[in-house]
C-alpha cells in the first residue's frame, strides 16, 4: 500500500511513561516517599478503587520484559522519568546505589534494543522529606533539585542523550495550589504563583547545570501541555479571555523556558492585583541565559474560553478563571470517558504557534493519548484488545502532525501516552492509555493490544 503520510527520516517513534507510574516497588530497595505515597497513606479514598501507588505495572521488576514489549510495537525511543525520591530517598543526600543500579539496567537494555531513551527528571513526584519543608514554595529546593539534576546528568550523561527538566510544570501548581487533585491540596493563587516561579527558575538551574556538564551531543529541554486556547468568537472579549487564559495555562513556562522572559502582559496582570512572585537578584539573568534547545509538547486537548457572564465574587478566592468562562462549544467531539475534549487541529495550531512565535524551536510531541474505561470488553477471542478508536485517534492527530513538518514546523518525533496501562495519579487504573494492557487481576499480565500493532507498523514504514 502506497504510504500517503511519510515522515522526515530519523523520526523518533514511541510513548512517554512517568516513574511513579509504572514502576511500582514504592517502598523496595531504599526507596523513598514522595508526595504520592504520603498522599495514598492519608487519604486512601481520593484514590479510585482505593488503588494507590506502591504496585502500579511493576516496571521496576518487570522491565526487560517490558523493553521486548517495546521493540514489539516498533518503539525506536521511549520516555521514562527518574524518581527523585528512589534515587536520593531524602531527596538531598545520600544517593541509593541500588537505584543507580536499576536506572543504569534500564538506560543499558533500551540501547541494546535499538531504543533511545529520553529522560525526564520531574514528574510530578516532589520528595516527601522536601514537600515536609515546603517542596516547590521554599526557594532552597532548588538548589536540591540542581543537585538532583547534576548528579543524573554525571551518572547516565555517557548514555542518555536526551533530557528534561519536568514534565508539566503547571499541573502541580494547578493541582497542589487551586484546584484540589494533587498534594499539598490547597487552594491559594499567591502561593500558586510563588510554586510555579520557583518551578521556571529551577528548570533555568538545571539547564545552567546541564551546559556546565558538558554532556556530548546532549540536548535538554522541558516538557509542557500546551492547551491552544479558541475564543468563542472574535468578540473582543472573548479574544481577550482567551489571551489571558493563553498567558496563564501556556506561556507562564513557555514563554521563560523557550525565549528566557516572561511575557509583559502577565507580569503586568500579577502586579495589577497584587500577586508578583517574591524574587532575588540574578533569577531574571538566570532564566534569559539558560533556555531550551528541545522542546516536549504534550497534547490531548484545547481550552474554549469566553468572555466573563457575572462579575466574579468579591469574596471567592482569587483563580485564573476570575477573567474568563469556560465556553463548552456545541457540537465539540468528547473523550466522555475522561471529559476532555478531541480536536486534532489543536496539535497543527499550536505547532504552527511555535514556529510562527518561538523562532521554530526543536520539538517533539512527548504525549498525546485516548484513556477509555472497561477495555476489557473489546477484548477478542484470540485475547487483544481491539482498540480500534484509539488508532482513530492517533491517525488523525498524526495527519495534523504530517501537515505541520510540511509546513516546516521543526518536530522531531511522536510519542504516544502511554505504553502500557498504568496509574494515572488519583484515578489509578480507572482510564486505560496504554499500547500494552496490564491485567491487574492476573499478576499484571501484558498483551500487546491493536493499536501496539498498528503503532509498529507505522513505526516501521515511518509513516502510514
Ligand atoms: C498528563 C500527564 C501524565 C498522564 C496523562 C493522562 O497530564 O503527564 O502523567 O497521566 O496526562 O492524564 P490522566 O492520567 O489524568 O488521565
Amino acid at each position: 500500500m502506497a504510504i500517503k503520510y511519510k515522515f522526515p527520516e530519523g523520526f523518533w517513534w514511541g510513548s512517554a511513561t512517568s516513574a511513579t507510574q509504572i514502576e511500582g516497588a514504592s517502598r523496595e530497595d531504599g526507596k523513598g516517599i514522595n508526595i504520592w505515597d504520603y498522599w495514598y497513606e492519608q487519604e486512601p479514598n481520593r484514590f479510585f478503587d482505593g488503588i494507590g501507588p506502591e504496585k502500579t505495572s511493576d516496571f521496576y521488576h518487570r522491565y526487560k520484559e517490558d523493553i521486548q514489549l517495546m521493540k514489539e510495537t516498533g518503539h525506536n525511543s521511549f520516555r521514562f522519568s527518574i524518581s527523585w525520591s528512589r534515587l536520593i530517598p531524602g531527596g538531598t543526600g545520600k544517593v541509593n546505589e541500588k537505584a543507580v543500579d536499576f536506572y543504569n539496567r534500564v538506560i543499558d537494555e533500551l540501547i541494546q534494543n535499538g531504543i533511545e531513551p529520553f529522560v525526564n527528571l520531574f514528574h510530578f513526584d516532589m520528595p516527601m522529606e522536601l514537600q515536609k519543608i515546603g517542596g516547590w514554595e521554599n526557594r532552597k529546593v532548588i538548589d536540591s533539585y540542581a543537585s538532583y539534576a547534576k548528579i543524573c546528568f554525571e551518572t547516565f550523561g555517557d548514555r542518555v542523550k536526551k533530557w528534561f527538566t519536568f514534565n508539566e510544570p503547571i499541573v502541580p501548581v494547578e493541582g497542589g495550589y487551586l484546584y484540589d487533585f494533587h498534594y499539598p491540596n490547597v487552594v491559594d493563587f499567591q502561593r500558586a504563583v510563588q510554586v510555579a516561579y520557583h518551578t521556571v527558575l529551577a528548570h533555568a538551574k538545571a539547564v545552567q547545570v546541564f551546559r556546565k556538564t558538558n554532556i556530548k551531543d546532549g540536548k535538554i529541554g522541558i516538557i509542557l501541555n500546551l492547551t491552544p486556547s479558541y475564543p468563542r468568537s472574535q468578540h473582543p472579549a472573548d479574544v481577550k479571555a482567551a489571551n489571558i487564559a493563553d498567558l496563564f495555562f501556556n506561556r507562564s513556562f513557555l514563554d521563560p523556558a523557550v525565549k528566557g522572559v516572561y511575557p509583559a502582559e502577565l507580569v503586568e496582570l500579577l502586579k495589577t492585583y497584587s500577586f508578583l512572585p517574591k524574587t532575588e537578584e540574578g533569577d531574571l539573568k538566570l532564566i534569559r541565559e539558560n533556555t531550551v534547545d528541545l522542546l516536549g509538547v504534550n497534547y490531548y486537548q484545547p481550552r474554549r474560553v469566553k468572555a466573563k457572564e457575572n462579575l466574579p465574587n468579591p469574596y471567592a478566592p482569587f483563580m485564573p478563571e476570575r477573567f474568563f468562562d469556560d465556553y463548552e462549544m456545541p457540537g465539540r467531539k468528547m473523550n466522555r470517558h475522561r471529559g476532555w475534549e478531541i480536536y486534532e487541529k489543536g496539535i497543527y495550531d499550536l505547532l504552527i504557534n511555535l514556529k510562527e512565535n518561538y523562532g521554530n524551536i526543536e520539538c517533539y510531541i512527548s504525549e498525546n493519548g485516548i484513556g477509555v474505561e472497561g477495555e476489557e470488553k473489546f477484548r477478542n477471542e484470540e485475547g487483544m484488545i481491539e482498540d480500534d478508536y484509539r488508532i482513530e485517534f492517533i491517525r488523525e492527530h498524526l495527519k495534523w502532525l504530517h501537515k505541520a513538518i510540511r509546513e516546516g514546523v521543526n518536530v522531531k518525533g511522536y510519542h504516544m501516552w502511554t505504553f502500557m496501562d498504568n496509574w494515572s495519579w488519583t484515578n489509578a487504573y480507572k482510564n486505560r492509555y496504554g499500547f500494552v494492557s496490564v491485567n491487574l487481576d492476573k499478576d499484571c499480565e501484558r498483551t500487546i493490544k491493536k493499536s501496539g500493532y498498528w503503532f509498529k507498523q507505522v513505526a516501521e514504514q515511518n509513516g502510514f
